[in-house]
């Protein structure tokens, strides 16, 4: 058997709106999100050709929706021929955002680009110098909603060469996802295939490395601030003797960024503006030349409490740190900041009021002897609905009671106060 790179990817969901920015981003940064999920795909296609792939596959989901633009399936079409001309056979398995029954404009596709079918698992032969290289097995979502397992229509392994199986599907019932085409690992290995290309679930994911390996390639481009991270697809490379090394590659053009930042050990609103300097140059060294939408979020309690409640975060934080955001494409746009931040806790006025979270800082207090591990395992021991818990902490060694205990009481008031102060 030959050694051969193949990639896959899924979800490309080109030309999807970009949901959930809030205010106005500037053009440079709206155009940059019109065009990502189309560059996204030129980047995949780019790479396939640079890697010499014998072939891509695409599981599902190409278009964002049933009424798939005519801008949408020209920008694909430029993209495959692309491919088609750099010796790259393209195989596509469409999902329940774009199934067969969908709008279409028929535009002709280059020879080498396969669509599966949607009645019946079909399976086409890639060769390559005259020899059967792989096979590359596929079925369509003939309309948006398949509640069938699809992977259960998988024809019994037949003698051959390697298999790559490309199926849109839900594994193991994600609750993330619409359960459609839902079916399990053990289906998938019933499969009889080597690799399984899988579409549906938009974050990467290797679900198995062998016997078959299973992976969700993820988008190519993440589309809103609950697709955070690298996105991209994965060039798996096939050893002559069949061992696979899937790679993640990224392939994204903009990068979704949501953080939180704890105030706790910032003294000045100049500290605070220097560590989310800081932290924007840092996004956009690790954003390697792209753009990122970045959300962020204050927590925390701290000294800077009172004096962000009384400022307006969109003009006094967000705003300086736009400056000159929008015309680079490596930009860092600051989405928006939110304050959830809280006030310093002073638990010794806390501990003299005569109020429930008193009594509760002042049992605490008495807690803090050195008999206390001591009496805590006795009654870890001898009372029974904490046995469990007892058999854990035996053979435990303890580390500073006196932090593990400063650190409980810490906990429990800050939750008490959670209600206090709304
Ligand atoms: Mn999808």
């Amino acid at each position: 058997m030959a050694a051969f790179t193949f990639v896959h990817c899924a979800d490309l969901h080109l030309d999807a709106p970009f949901e959930g920015l809030a205010g106005v981003a500037p053009p440079g940064v709206r155009e940059a999100l019109r065009q990502a999920t189309f560059r996204a795909f030129d980047q995949v296609v780019s790479l396939a050709v640079a890697e010499q792939a014998a072939f891509l596959v695409i599981a599902g989901d190409v278009y964002d929706s049933a009424h798939h633009s005519l801008y949408a399936q020209i920008r694909f079409r430029e993209a495959v021929k692309r491919a088609a001309a750099g010796g790259v056979e393209v195989f596509v398995a469409h999902g329940n955002h774009d199934p067969l029954s969908a709008w279409e404009a028929r535009l002709r596709l280059p020879e080498g680009v396969h669509r599966f079918g949607g009645e019946a698992v079909e399976c086409r032969v890639v060769g390559r110098g005259g020899a059967e290289l792989a096979r590359v097995c596929g079925i369509s979502f003939p309309v948006r909603e398949v509640r069938e397992n699809l992977a259960a229509r998988f024809p019994r392994r037949e003698p051959g060469p390697f298999t790559v199986g490309v199926l849109h599907a839900n594994v193991g019932g994600n609750p993330a996802h619409d359960n459609y085409a839902p079916c399990s690992l053990a289906d998938l290995e019933a499969c009889g295939v080597d690799y399984v290309a899988l579409g549906h679930v938009h974050a990467p994911q290797v679900l198995r490395q062998e016997g078959p390996c299973v992976v969700y390639a993820g988008t190519t481009q993440g589309r809103n601030l609950r697709e955070t991270g690298p996105r991209g697809c994965f060039v798996v490379q096939v050893e002559e003797g069949g061992r696979l090394r899937p790679r993640f590659v990224p392939t994204d053009v903009v990068r979704w960024s949501l953080e939180d930042l704890d105030i706790g050990g910032l003294a000045s609103l100049d500290d605070l503006l220097e560590a989310l300097q800081a932290r924007r140059e840092e996004l956009r060294r690790q954003a390697e030349g792209r753009g990122v939408i970045w959300r962020l979020n204050l927590t925390g309690r701290g000294e800077l409490h009172d004096r962000l409640s009384r400022l307006d975060p969109e003009r006094e934080l967000a705003e300086p740190l736009r400056e000159g955001e929008g015309e680079r494409p490596d930009f860092v746009w600051l989405e928006s900041v939110a304050l959830d931040t809280r006030p310093v806790l002073d638990l010794e006025r806390r501990r003299q009021l005569p109020d429930f979270l008193g009594e509760v800082l002042r049992v605490g207090g008495s807690l803090r002897s050195p008999e206390f591990p001591r009496e805590l395992l006795e009654v870890l021991r001898r009372r029974g609905e904490f046995r469990h818990l007892a058999s854990l902490v035996h053979d435990w060694t303890p580390p500073d009671w006196q932090a593990v205990l400063a650190a409980a009481e810490y906990q429990a008031v800050d939750l008490l106060l959670r209600e206090e102060e709304g």
